[in-house]
C-alpha cells in the first residue's frame, strides 16, 4: 500500500457511538466537509479524514492499513484482538473515551438459581461474542457450548436454542423484557480510541502525537 499523508480515522457510520464521536472529534479542532452519507469525509482543517463504516469493520480496516485509528467499542476491539489471529494481536486500545458505556454479560432465565459459573458446565449459552466468552470461559474451566449468533441473542433462551446468553447490557430493560437475570459481567466497555501497536514512521505518526495530546486534555476536562 502506498503512504499516506492524510490521517484516516474509523468510525460508526450510523449507530449509538456516531453522534458522540463526532462531538469529540470537532472539541479536538477536527472539522470535517458535510458528506455524513458517505463512507468518507474529508477533513477540513487539519489533514484528518473520516471513514463512515460499520463498527464491526473498524478493527479489521485498522489492522489492515486502510485506516490508522479508529472509534470503536471495547468489545469489539476485544473480540477481533482475541478472534483475528496476527492481525488481531496487531492492534490496541489507544484510549477509552468515556461514552457507548455497556458490559458484556451472562445472563440466565430469572427462574434459574443461578450462584456460580460452575453451573454453566453442559450448557449452551448464545453469543454475538464467542472470542471473549470463550477465554472467559476458558479462564474458569467451564466446558459450555457457544452457540454463536449474529443478533437477537436474548430470544434463543425462549426458543429453546440455548440455556443461557452473553450479550451487551445497558439499563438491563432487555434481559427483563425476556425474563433473563444478569448473573455475571465478563467485560465493562465503553468506546475506545483503537489504532495499531505502534505509530506510523511518517507524517501521520506525529498527527496522532498531536491528536492524541489533545484529546487528552479534552477527557481531562470532562472529568
Ligand atoms: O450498524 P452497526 O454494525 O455499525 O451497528 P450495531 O447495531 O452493531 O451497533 P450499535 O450502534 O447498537 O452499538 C455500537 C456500540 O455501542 C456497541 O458495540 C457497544 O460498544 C455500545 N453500546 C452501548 C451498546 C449498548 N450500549 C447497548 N445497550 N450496544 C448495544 N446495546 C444493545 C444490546 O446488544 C442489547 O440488545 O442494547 C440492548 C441492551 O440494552 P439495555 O439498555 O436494554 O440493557
Ligand atoms: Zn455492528
Amino acid at each position: 500500500m502506498k503512504p499516506r499523508d492524510r490521517l484516516r480515522i474509523a468510525m460508526q457510520k450510523s449507530g449509538r457511538l456516531t453522534e458522540p464521536a463526532l462531538e469529540l472529534l470537532s472539541r479536538c479542532g477536527l472539522t470535517f466537509r458535510q458528506s455524513r452519507d458517505k463512507l468518507f469525509c474529508f477533513g477540513e482543517g487539519e489533514p484528518v479524514d473520516l471513514l463512515l463504516v460499520r463498527d464491526d469493520d473498524i478493527p479489521g480496516l485498522i489492522a489492515q492499513g486502510v485506516c490508522d485509528l479508529g472509534i470503536v467499542g471495547r468489545n469489539v476491539l476485544g473480540e477481533y484482538q482475541l478472534t483475528a489471529g496476527r492481525e488481531g494481536a496487531a492492534l490496541s486500545e489507544w484510549r477509552p473515551l468515556g461514552f457507548g458505556r455497556c458490559r458484556l454479560s451472562i445472563a440466565v432465565p430469572q427462574e434459574l438459581d443461578y450462584h456460580d459459573a460452575v453451573q454453566l458446565n453442559g450448557q449452551r449459552i448464545a453469543t454475538s461474542y464467542p472470542g471473549l466468552l470463550g477465554e472467559w470461559l476458558r479462564t474458569r474451566g467451564v466446558q459450555a457450548g457457544v452457540v454463536t449468533l449474529a443478533g437477537s441473542v436474548e430470544i434463543a433462551p425462549r426458543l429453546g436454542t440455548a440455556d443461557a446468553i452473553c450479550d451487551l447490557v445497558q439499563s438491563g430493560g432487555t434481559l427483563v423484557a425476556n425474563q433473563l437475570r444478569e448473573t455475571e459481567v465478563l467485560l465493562e466497555s465503553e468506546a475506545v480510541l483503537a489504532g495499531p501497536q505502534t505509530l506510523p514512521a511518517d507524517e501521520r505518526g506525529d498527527l496522532i502525537e498531536l491528536l492524541l495530546k489533545r484529546l487528552d486534555g479534552v477527557i481531562q476536562v470532562r472529568e
